[in-house]
């Protein structure tokens, strides 16, 4: 089995992107696959279709694409990408979409294709806090997994798509407001290899 994984560089003034740093980290056999992974822009647009273009190079079985979100305590595995885009802050090339719709022939919706209770369920077993989300926000995560789902739907209907917020790592709190949750990253790869064991083992789960 072959599974795209990928993480976002670093925005919003950081330095370093847990999200990627993580994967960097994963195992390239991970949960007995063949683990591809790909460094992706926080760029609207320009990020899903990156992440498109692996897909048709590659043509996994599953992707998993991971972000940072700042502010969350815990792994958060995402149910669901919106077709809309809104942006409080311009990504890292000064865009930022006042509320777009990102495919003009798409469902208001598209639910992740991997099965985000059990992926959180298989992290919280290990002593890792996870939990199920239902929102991805507006931001270039949910622009990424929306059209990824989207192109999945209508070109690559046995592919298996979905994706996980990780906290900010501990560095990144360090003076910031009291009390910013955070997570080390050697925990946070930890996660992602225990949400691929599941993608291996029940990733047709829905
Ligand atoms: N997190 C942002 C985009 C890139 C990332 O790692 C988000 O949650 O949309």
């Amino acid at each position: 089995m072959r599974i795209l994984l990928t993480g976002f560089d670093p925005f919003g003034g950081e330095t370093i992107n847990p999200a990627y740093e993580a994967v960097q980290m994963v195992s390239d056999s991970a949960g007995g696959a063949d683990i591809v992974k790909l460094e992706v822009p926080t760029v609207f647009r320009k990020g899903a279709a990156m992440v498109i273009e692996k897909l048709r190079e590659i043509n996994p079985d599953a992707v998993l694409s991971v972000g940072q979100a700042g502010g969350r305590a815990g792994i958060t595995v995402e149910f669901v990408g919106i077709n809309y885009i809104e942006a409080r802050h311009p990504d890292n090339e000064g865009q930022a979409p006042d509320g777009e719709i990102i495919a003009a022939d798409g469902e208001d919706a598209y639910f992740a294709t991997l099965p985000a209770r059990e992926i959180a369920e298989h992290i919280n077993a290990h002593g890792i806090p996870a939990s199920v989300s239902y929102s991805a926000g507006t931001y270039v995560c949910n622009d990424v997994l929306y059209s990824v789902l989207h192109y999945a739907r209508h070109h690559a209907p046995a592919l298996k798509a979905g994706f996980i917020h990780v906290p900010f790592a501990p560095e990144q709190v360090v003076g910031k407001r009291e009390g910013l949750p955070s997570m080390h990253i050697g925990d946070i790869a930890k996660a992602l290899e225990y949400a691929i064991e599941v993608i291996v083992c029940c990733g047709d789960g829905r």
